[in-house]
């Protein structure tokens, strides 16, 4: 069984009724969470079109950050003016313009949009003499290659994808269960890794399903729905999943249901996405059959709180109540399958968070109301809820979630050379990193942008976003 990691900053528990929050544990000396400001007492939101412009300017902030002083380069830190290689010392993939591509798209930034495709068509390697991490070149490139594709129909982007995955396949392919390696070489085909957690099993279906449909090659859908059903054949009598598979033996190595906790989140919004997008009605009977087993055995209401326990697979037995700011997206996916009451629980539970911190902590443990990561490293997932319940319900709650996290995140992460993660949210003030992970360009700006920019380059009724938020579906192209 996986421990838990131990509280790192241990505070008291207290139980003071904060406005909206009230009967939610907060997380930090009631001084501090009372001068957050409860919903009710909060100035009116600025008009759509305004917060539009401003969180289109803060991206193209960040943007023009990267650009300066790291163009070409994976990530940007906007601190030191450095480089970050995210998959191989030594290698870049130009991964940040990759994940803005589609983000620049929405944006209307079509001379930006132009500029990344010619880079990538003349400099994206996709054979490169590198060990990449399957998940996250998938995630990242592959969608955001796809996403690129949608938006611009420039079939240089589609060729890339398709030439990127076909060196990704072996990790896949050369598996004699099905369950993925967690490394390839590029160019070797060498593969290495034999301990995927579920979203690295998982996380593929959308990118492969999508690519099968628009090359007409199934190779790479077959690949990613093998992969899920060697999962789903390990389920325990509980329908419950353990946390990570052993490539060869197919043996669990954790038993421990973390679910929505990283390191499995994005396997289950795979499959609820998965059976949207393809029309795969097995993916959604997985999704429905796995998420009844989650709220029944690892749902927690607590002092008015919703949260997610984690329980042995086989067993139910409770085993922690550790809570990652990456779960807060399951708000959102809860409300797409169809659990809306809970999915709105949920999202007021971090919202209660957010009451308590400029921006989100990493993790937490609500058992004790203790942080157990004080870090921030610019999370995208409660922005993403905010933006599936907003167009589930079109409630302003999730407008004012979305815009007092935009308000955080500029407030007090922005720096001049663009964004950065913090390393401590609880000092004042808060203790900066120097990074601007990839995933900031391709997710946290994109979402709250969409809620109030009403861009006809979005479709608003079928648009679909992957877990690394790219456009795979609704990209409305410009005439
Ligand atoms: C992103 O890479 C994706 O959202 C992934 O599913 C997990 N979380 C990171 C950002 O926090």
């Amino acid at each position: 069984m996986r421990p838990l990691p131990a509280p790192a900053v241990p505070l008291p528990r207290r139980r003071a009724v904060l406005g909206a929050a009230a009967g939610v544990f907060p997380l930090l000396p009631v001084s501090r969470a009372a001068a957050a400001a409860a919903p009710a007492r909060r100035a009116p939101l600025p008009t759509d079109a305004t917060v539009a412009r401003e969180v289109r300017e803060e991206f193209l902030h960040a943007w023009e950050g990267y650009r300066q002083a790291a163009w070409g380069y994976d990530e940007v830190r906007p601190l030191s003016g450095g480089r970050h290689d995210f998959f191989a010392d030594g290698q870049s993939f130009g991964l940040s313009a990759v994940e803005a591509l589609d983000t620049l798209y929405l944006m209307e930034q079509d001379a930006e949009v132009a500029r990344v495709a010619d880079w990538i068509e003349a400099h994206l390697d996709p054979a490169a003499d590198a060990e990449v991490h399957v998940f996250e070149a998938v995630i990242r490139l592959v969608g955001g290659l796809l996403a690129g594709y949608l938006c611009t129909g420039r079939s240089g982007l589609l060729d890339r994808c398709r030439e990127l995955t076909d060196r990704l396949l072996p990790a896949f392919t050369a598996s004699p269960t099905g369950i993925p390696y967690t490394r390839v070489n590029l160019r070797t085909g060498a593969v290495a890794g034999t301990a995927p957690p579920l979203a690295e099993i998982g996380s593929n279906v959308l990118e492969f399903g999508l690519l099968s449909r628009l090359t007409g090659d199934n190779r790479y859908y077959a690949a990613a729905k093998r992969a899920y059903r060697a999962v789903l054949d390990r389920r325990s009598a509980l329908d419950l999943l353990g946390t990570t598979l052993h490539t060869e033996t197919g043996q669990w190595l954790d038993t421990t249901s973390c679910a929505p906790n990283p390191p499995v989140d994005s396997f289950y919004e795979y499959l609820w996405a998965g059976g949207e997008l393809l029309g795969d009605r097995e993916l959604t009977d997985w999704y429905r059959l796995l998420t009844d087993a989650v709220l029944r055995h690892q749902l927690v209401r607590q002092d008015g709180a919703t949260w997610f326990q984690q329980v042995g697979a086989t067993d139910g037995a409770v085993l922690g109540q550790a809570q990652s700011e990456l779960a807060a997206f399951y708000a959102g996916l809860l409300g797409k399958g169809g659990d809306l009451a809970t999915a709105r629980a949920y999202h007021r539970s971090w919202s209660a968070v957010l009451e308590c911190h400029p921006v989100l902590p990493e993790e937490l443990d609500f058992g004790t109301g203790a942080l157990t990561s004080v870090r921030d490293d610019l999370r995208p997932e409660y922005a993403n809820a905010a933006f599936d319940l907003w167009r589930l319900t079109g409630d302003a709650e999730y407008k004012e979630s979305a815009y007092r996290y935009f308000q955080g995140l500029r407030g007090n992460l922005r720096v001049p050379g663009g964004y950065t993660v913090a390393q401590d949210v609880t000092t004042s003030p808060i203790t900066l990193g120097d990074l601007t992970p990839g995933y900031f360009f391709a997710e946290n700006l994109k979402y709250v942008y969409l809620i109030f920019a009403a861009t006809p380059r979005f479709d608003y009724a079928n648009g679909l976003l992957s877990t690394e938020g790219k456009v795979l579906r609704g990209a409305v192209r410009r005439r």
